[in-house]
């Protein structure tokens, strides 16, 4: 199947030819153009957004792909959740989904009656639990002459299965019901309009679903990735804050509106961007209705809903408390609430005392062992103390509502299950001004990079194992360098922040980041305008205030500007102890270190080290299943249907290290089918097998390669399945296929001509 002009492309990349990245993006391209989103390299899916509802979804296209194996139907996501799913049930592997993808890639997010990534698997896993007979022959089998369609085999596994499922049928669809209401409500707290994506997922997430022996779904766990909490107080020319806001000011009746304190307006408040209120296509009122019912089903109680939105309303009154200048008698600088309305409004919804958050708000108590020092903060202190709260107040609220979800869903101890993980997470950054959030969000997509050529050589190493076959070892750039460079627990970037953060005496970005000049002047993977001079390397591209990481994907620079800062992520204890006086159970409980008597003097982990954490219990939990990848690319800035940007896929083929998989993928077998599938797709090609064929499948492949002469070399013959070492033997494969169904069909027609 080399690229043909006027075809659609390879089906898979493994069989591109040449295999250089023109060749790649211009597959990718004449794929797209023919609303051919998706391309397997060997097992990885790559989907490209279409940004347009294509007719290739729903039911019947699940049972499709449900009754045919891998390579049989089109590449399509169906068809890698359907081996995941099977993987699972039938060989208890527990599995893992990774989708990975640049923002506005097709990853999560959902577009009325559209379709994404995430919602597409869900329906797959969801309608994979219902009976259906089999369906008519595969579409793109269809032109093939009537004696070639596939043996009926329906799956007598399926089947039973199915029916014991239907038992209990009731559970069974309140944990769906569940599982699946739990993307609108992270949706509403966690997604923003930003310029990239309508509907962009501002936190990354793990969800693990767990399947009873059988395979029916009992439940999961949710796990979220660092929320873009600096959303909360500021927003990008363009962009909005978090949907929830929006959805709660249309949606919420006078009632509601009146309980909250709240004004239907979004201009009227500070932390609401003001030029974009509303987003093409998005009803915000209903939106809020659909969240409202969805926590409902989940298993929130009134009473818990409405704290939610007390404590949302409260974070958007915050952002109108206003900080003036104030002098003490002294004529020291200091600051003072100017209106006191608002602050009075939300410590009447929250049980707090005004006067107490207004002195939180405004002034810093210092405490050493004998005595208490009260210092008055200046007006920019005190906003900054009083944006640091909205956003600790809002992020600790979407942890908690994750926690509560994780309540509602997840199964009881010591029922055996089995776990399929889906992944669906930022990809690679490089913006104009990367700062610590690209520097974390590129440390895990590093991490992932390393996930994912391990285990896909594992992967392989462990089929070559399965099927008897010796293993070839492969060559592939090992990233684990850089890895290192960041998450080395005593020398590494993040431990050197550490460092930093916590020690006494003047700490700034700067000092961080002379320290890591020193410590990597040497580094291959590390440069700063240091040791650039250094090495008399003059780069004007370089700033002062900057280092740079030559990751796995490219180079990033990033301005250590807030590392120190952002790392630290520290709540005044003033304004921790106030929110823990509040007499509103569900924002006290967001503040237990609040509480005087548990308050330690140990400092909490820095964001960094949280961080950090966090990426390697995922990897643990990544290690422990099988892989599956979907590798999502946008082909346009514009959020556009049919419009194919080749500079920008290619930024995104190399961020996605797309080369480097078909070569992994290449470097031992290039190919490999079950006999079964192999036999009935070849066995025209040889006059033993073609047309009656009675004998094994795996004898039967032997009678059609046999008879090709092909060199022993190129193929193995594995416990079940038949390995191809270069694509160009299957190309040949495919061509001899292609003459010969020419050949049949004339055939046909002049038998029936004659008939006539
Ligand atoms: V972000 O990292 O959360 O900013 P995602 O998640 O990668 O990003 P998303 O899934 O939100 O992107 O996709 C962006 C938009 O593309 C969606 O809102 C849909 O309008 C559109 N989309 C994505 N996938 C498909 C699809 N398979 N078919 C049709 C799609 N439209
Ligand atoms: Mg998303």
């Amino acid at each position: 199947m080399p690229l043909l002009e006027g075809s659609v492309g390879v089906e898979d990349l493994v069989l591109l030819e040449p295999l250089v990245e023109e060749s790649l993006l211009k597959n990718l391209q004449l794929r797209y153009e023919n609303k051919e989103i998706y391309t397997y390299i060997g097992n990885v899916v790559i989907s490209v957004n279409p940004y347009q509802q294509l007719p290739i979804y729903g039911p019947e296209f699940i049972a499709k792909y449900q009754d045919y194996t891998f390579y049989e139907l089109k590449p399509h996501i169906y068809a890698l959740a359907n081996v995941a799913y099977q993987s699972l049930r039938d060989r208890d592997r527990d599995q893992c989904i990774l989708i990975t993808g640049e923002s506005g890639s097709g990853k999560t997010g959902e577009a009325p009656g559209w379709g994404n990534t995430w919602s597409h698997l869900w329906n797959c896993f969801l309608v994979s639990l219902q009976a259906r007979p089999r369906p008519d022959p595969p579409p793109h089998r269809t032109s093939f002459p009537l004696f070639l369609t596939p043996r009926g085999e329906a799956s007598k596994l399926v089947m039973s299965y199915v029916a014991a499922v239907c038992g209990k049928g009731e559970q069974v669809n309140s944990v769906k019901e569940q599982l699946l209401q739990s993307n609108p409500v992270l949706e509403a707290f966690g997604n923003a309009k930003t310029i990239r994506n309508n509907n962009s997922s501002r936190f990354g997430k793990y969800m693990d679903i767990e399947f009873d022996f059988k395979g029916s779904p009992l439940g999961g766990v949710i796990t979220n990735y660092l929320l873009e909490k600096s959303r909360l107080v500021k927003q990008l020319k363009g962009e909005r804050n978090f949907h929830i806001f929006y959805q709660l000011l249309a949606g919420a009746d006078e009632q509601l509106l009146k309980a909250l304190k709240l004004e239907r307006d979004t201009t009227g408040y500070a932390y609401l961007n003001h030029e974009v209120s509303r987003v093409d296509g998005m009803d915000d009122a209903s939106s809020f209705r659909a969240v409202q019912s969805a926590m409902a089903v989940i298993g929130f109680s009134e009473e818990e809903i409405r704290q939610v939105l007390e404590v949302t309303s409260m974070v958007l009154k915050l952002g109108n408390v206003l900080v003036a200048d104030e002098f003490q008698a002294s004529g020291i600088p200091a600051s003072g609430i100017r209106d006191g309305r608002g602050v009075r409004e939300i410590g009447e919804m929250v049980g707090l005392n005004s006067e107490e958050v207004e002195r939180a708000l405004c002034s810093r108590t210092m405490e050493t062992a004998k005595e208490k020092v009260v210092t008055a903060l200046n007006v920019m202190q005190a906003q900054y103390a009083r944006d640091a709260l909205a956003k600790n107040i809002y992020s600790r609220l979407f942890d908690w509502i994750v926690n509560r979800i994780n309540e509602s869903i997840k199964v009881g101890i010591g029922e055996k299950k089995k776990v399929m993980g889906v992944l669906d997470i930022y990809g690679f950054e490089i913006l104009e001004d990367n700062s610590f959030e690209q520097f974390v969000i590129n440390y895990c997509n590093e991490k992932l990079q390393q996930v994912f050529i391990e285990m896909t050589l594992k992967e392989e190493q462990e089929e070559y194992k399965r099927e008897g076959i010796p293993w070839t070892k492969v060559d592939y750039f090992d990233n684990g360098i850089i890895c290192k460079l960041i998450e080395h627990n005593q020398r590494g970037i993040l431990a050197m922040l550490d460092e930093e953060c916590l020690r006494p005496g003047v700490v700034s970005d700067s000092t961080f980041l002379a320290k890591l000049n020193q410590l990597f002047s040497k580094h291959g993977h590390y440069e700063s305008k240091v040791t650039q001079n250094a090495q008399r390397q003059y780069d004007h591209t370089m700033g002062l205030s900057c280092f740079r990481i030559c990751h796995y994907a490219g180079k990033v620079t990033y301005n250590v500007t807030s590392f120190i800062d952002k790392n630290n992520d520290l709540l005044f204890r003033d304004l921790l102890q106030a929110m823990w006086k509040a007499q509103h159970p569900l924002l006290r409980s967001l503040f237990p270190e609040g509480n005087p008597k548990q308050a330690s003097l140990k400092r909490p982990p820095t964001a960094g080290a949280q961080f950090k954490s966090s990426v390697a219990i995922l990897m643990k939990n990544l290690y422990s299943k099988s892989p599956n990848y979907i590798r999502c690319i946008k082909p346009n800035e514009h959020q556009q249907r049919g419009q194919f940007s080749s500079d920008l896929v290619a930024t995104q083929a190399r961020y996605l290290g797309l080369l480097e998989n078909v070569r992994v993928r290449r470097a031992g077998y290039a190919h490999r089918q079950g006999y079964g599938p192999f036999l009935e797709r070849y066995r025209l090609l040889s006059r033993s097998t073609w047309p009656h064929w009675n004998g094994g499948d795996r004898e039967g492949v032997e009678k059609v390669l046999g008879e090709l002469s092909m060199s022993s070399g190129e193929l193995a013959f594995g416990k079940t399945k038949i390995f191809i070492r270069s694509p160009k033997t299957l190309f040949y494969l495919e061509e001899q296929r292609r003459l010969r169904l020419q050949q049949l069909a004339t055939l046909i027609q002049k038998i029936y001509r004659g008939w006539r």
